[in-house]
């Protein structure tokens, strides 16, 4: 019953997760490569940290994490607002923060990995 309601929050306002197909994880560009929306902020996640572990965004803000390290992470806030679920090496997720407000976030993989993104 609670995977069900995390799912449905999660698919809520999830706008991609491995938007890119199969393939380009052979892809010799680096997933930063990819030209930014606009307004669009970047979140790297690399050596078991997010990096920067915190943001400061507009509301409206559309915020994308991408895994870079061999090791799967996920990109989870502590108040179940949004959830990555699993990203593999490669992978994104974004999300787009609507509501001002600071949003704690963990990696459930490695709880140790904690970092915010704040709404103003
Ligand atoms: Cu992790």
């Amino acid at each position: 019953m609670l995977a069900a309601v995390v799912i449905v929050l999660a698919g809520c306002e999830a706008v991609q997760k491995n938007g890119d197909a199969p393939a380009a994880k052979k892809d010799a560009v680096a997933p930063e490569a990819e030209p930014l929306e606009k307004g669009e902020v970047r979140i790297i996640v690399e050596n078991f940290v997010f990096a920067p572990a915190e943001v400061t965004v507009a509301p409206g803000t559309k915020v994308t994490w991408i895994n870079k390290d061999e090791a799967p992470h996920t990109a989870t806030s502590v108040d179940q607002k949004f959830n990555s679920g699993g990203l593999d090496t490669g992978d994104k997720y974004s999300f787009i923060f609507k509501d001002t407000g600071d949003y704690e976030y963990i990696c459930t993989l490695h709880p140790q990995m904690k970092a915010i993104v704040k709404v103003r």
